[in-house]
């Protein structure tokens, strides 16, 4: 058996690597040291998760057995998970795929106790100033996660100078989420930390951790409230956002009595409400937070109380089920969120398409024909010649699907040259950002034309070098696009001639967030 290296591995993760490697020599017929050889480094140690997901049984029900050697065997497209059939042969393969579906000597525990212990409140809420310690404009603020070397960049939108620069936790991932006044942004990271840090003072403020392997988080329109969804354990776990006290922890199970990953949590702010994508059981939860008793105008689409609107009487931060066809694990909202565009992947019956249920009544009201794994979470809508729009990348084809989202027909479907995962624009912008990250032209970008829906530029930033993952300032004139290398940087582009202003230096930039955008729930962004 030969050892593997895995592309692009952090000099962290790799030294980690191979000092399991040291520790532990491989004998080809014991799968725990071959597991501790080619698995830990990403999965962790005792399988509870790190970069890649926990493999415990608990985890795995939508997954076979020959499934999970073929992802061994082959990789996971879309993930980080290379393909391990050069390295192992058949037998180790068969001996892995056997040892992620053995009990866990200790069966791993994350509750109320682990959560509570691990609260640190370093600033209390109200116990700095409430004044930016910078000049810049505080609403056309970036905050850049560099994943590379686990840190966070703030730059100033107008003169992209970089204001503050400060330690992650481990493996950020998904996007960060601010509270609508822009002051303090909470991240989330895939071991499970939610940190909430203060952007006027730029300080961490505070930091508990709601899970072991856990997905995302999401905050509340009225800023008051913090969920994380969980992968292990099978939870969500809400908080107060003023210092991360615990409020409640759900165990996530239907109603006869199985569990279920969550695969990510939503704000629906219109609806007052979390909307949560679970990844083992066909049903989608909603949990209401409570409505204030003023308007709250800080986002796009939350006016006045007469437009919120629940659909439904579930008393405040109670769950409600919503029992769907098929397992929806990546969801795209409408604008109103009266509608949530989910699709399965994950299964073997992965990525065949999509549908759209009505967040009120819980019915189907159409089927997307969008196979090759559609990356809703990365869509974004526009209007095009009356009609509201979305389009979305595919994770395993070579294409940008544009949806009419009046009667969910597809109306174009444009060629990439390969699958994307990112998608950006700007209500101010005419054009549409959408990267290529897989394959040989990951270092392209396409640009589209929001009135022709056609690709009117592919640049290259850097041959050989990936490019992904835009964000705009507040005013839709400039853009950010990430250099996604170790040794990478943002660059910054004028968002109508197409032409590179500068480049910032960073540790393999992923995700770029634009406090305005972000916090007016701006068209061209994720939410
Ligand atoms: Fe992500 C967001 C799921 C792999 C970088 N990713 C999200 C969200 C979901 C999701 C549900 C939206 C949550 C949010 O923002 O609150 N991602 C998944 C997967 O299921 C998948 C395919 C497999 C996995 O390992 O989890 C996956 N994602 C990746 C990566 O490999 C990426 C490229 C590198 C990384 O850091 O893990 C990656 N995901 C991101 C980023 C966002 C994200 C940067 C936020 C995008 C944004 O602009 O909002």
């Amino acid at each position: 058996m030969k050892r593997v290296i895995f592309p692009g591995m952090s000099r962290r993760v790799l030294s980690a690597a191979l000092l399991v490697a040291a520790i532990a020599p491989v004998v080809a017929d014991e799968p725990r040291a071959l597991y501790q050889a080619q698995c830990a480094s990403c999965h962790g140690e005792q399988r509870l998760g790190g970069i890649g997901p926990a493999l415990l049984p608990g985890n795995l029900s939508r997954l076979t057995p020959q499934a999970a050697e073929a992802v061994i065997r082959d990789g996971r497209p879309a993930s980080q998970m290379p393909a391990f059939g050069d390295q192992l042969d058949e037998a180790d393969i068969t001996s892995l795929a056997e040892w992620i579906y053995r009990p866990p000597e200790v069966e791993p525990r994350w509750g109320r106790d682990e959560i509570l212990a691990s609260h640190e409140v370093i600033h209390p809420d109200g116990s700095l100033p409430d004044v930016p310690r910078f000049d810049a404009d505080p609403l056309n603020l970036f905050i850049v996660v560099e994943t590379g070397d686990h840190h966070a960049s703030l730059l100033d939108g107008d003169t992209f100078e970089r204001l503050h620069r400060f330690e992650t936790r481990y493996a950020l991932h998904g996007g960060p989420k601010f509270t609508p006044d822009g002051r303090h942004v909470f991240f989330g990271s895939r071991d499970g930390w939610i940190t909430k840090y203060d952007i006027y003072n730029m300080e961490v403020v505070a930091e508990v951790r709601a899970g072991i392997n856990m997905r995302n988080i999401a905050v509340s329109g009225d800023g008051r409230y913090v969920m994380a969804a969980n992968y292990l354990p099978h939870s969500l776990v809400l908080f107060d956002a003023h210092n991360l006290d615990l409020m409640k922890v759900y165990p996530v199970v239907s109603e006869e009595g199985e569990s279920s990953r969550v695969s990510a949590v939503y704000a629906a702010p219109p609806r007052g409400s979390f909307i949560a994508a679970l990844k083992d059981l066909e049903e989608v939860w909603e949990i209401p937070w409570p409505l204030p008793a003023e308007p709250v105008v800080s986002t796009g689409h939350m006016a006045t109380p007469l437009e919120q609107h629940r659909g439904h009487d579930t008393p405040n931060f109670q769950v409600r089920r919503i029992a769907v066809p098929d397992y929806l694990d990546d969801f795209f909202f409408d604008l109103e969120y009266d509608h949530v565009i989910g699709a399965s992947r994950g299964s073997e019956s992965d990525g065949q398409g999509g549908m759209v249920i009505n967040l009120d009544s819980g019915e189907k009201v159409a089927d997307l024909p969008l196979e090759g794994m559609p990356h809703l979470g990365s869509g974004i809508t526009w209007e095009h010649e009356g009609r509201r729009v979305m389009a979305t990348p595919h994770l395993t084809r070579a294409a940008v699907s544009i949806i009419d989202m009046t009667d969910w027909s597809v109306i174009k479907t444009l060629e990439t040259d390969g699958p994307g995962f990112f998608m950006r624009s700007h209500a101010n912008s005419p054009f549409v950002w959408a990267d290529v990250f897989f394959g040989p032209n990951r270092d392209r970008v396409h640009v589209i034309d929001k009135a022709s829906l056609e690709i009117v530029e592919t640049l290259i930033p850097e041959p050989g070098k990936t490019a992904a993952h835009v964000e705009f300032d507040r005013h839709g004139d400039k853009l950010l696009l990430s250099l996604w290398e170790e040794d990478g940087a943002v660059i910054v582009y004028d968002g109508d001639t197409l032409e590179e202003e500068q480049r910032i230096p960073m540790s393999k930039p992923s995700g770029k967030y634009n406090v305005w955008n972000k916090t007016r729930y701006e068209e061209g962004t994720s939410h």
